[in-house]
Parts: structure tokens; sequence; C-alpha cells
């Protein structure tokens, strides 16, 4: 019985995070849940018009209609848990 529940307690630590259904939030370009560098890096390219999974929803950190340099800097403030703009205006359309 003890066994079980070490092999179990081990499978569950070595299984890799499920992001499946991860509900959207402001700044978290990516959607895993987490705001990083990833993400201010996918605002700074949306911001300056390249290739990038960067919905308006959720990278629009500072609620403009816009994606800019500035919120790439917000998210990034913020993956560094600094003061930062975190004020999308709905993240509910984000992938
Ligand atoms: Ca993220
Ligand atoms: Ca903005």
């Amino acid at each position: 019985m003890r066994c079980a529940l070490l092999v179990a307690v081990a499978l569950l630590l070595a299984c890799p995070p499920v992001h499946a259904g991860i509900i959207p939030f402001c700044g978290d370009a990516n959607n895993d849940g987490d705001i990083s560098e990833s993400d201010a890096a996918a605002a700074l390219l949306a911001a300056v018009q390249l290739p990038s999974v960067c919905p308006i929803q959720v990278c629009d950190v500072n609620a403009d209609d816009r994606i800019s340099v500035s919120d790439a800097v917000n998210i990034l403030l913020n993956a560094a848990i600094r003061p930062s703009i975190d004020e999308c205006k709905d993240v509910t359309g984000g992938n």
C-alpha cells in the first residue's frame, strides 16, 4: 500500500503540467498559466508587427486597444514581479 502511494506521487511529479483548460489572463501570451519573459517577447514581436502569438485580449495590458512596446515592458515587469500595469479589458477572447 505504501509503495503504491509512493509510485503515485512519483508519477504525479514526473508528469508535465497539463495546461489545457487554463483560463487566459492578462499578459499570459502563450497561455501557459504564468507570466514570463516569453510572454513579453511575444508582445514585443507583436508590437513591431513581426509574427507572434499574442492575442490582443491578453497582450494589450494597458488597455489602449493596441499592442505596443509599453505592453511588452509591462509584461516583462510583471514577470520580474515589479510594479506593472495589468489592466486588460477582457481576456475571455484569448487563446
Ligand atoms: Ca505565459
Ligand atoms: Ca496596449
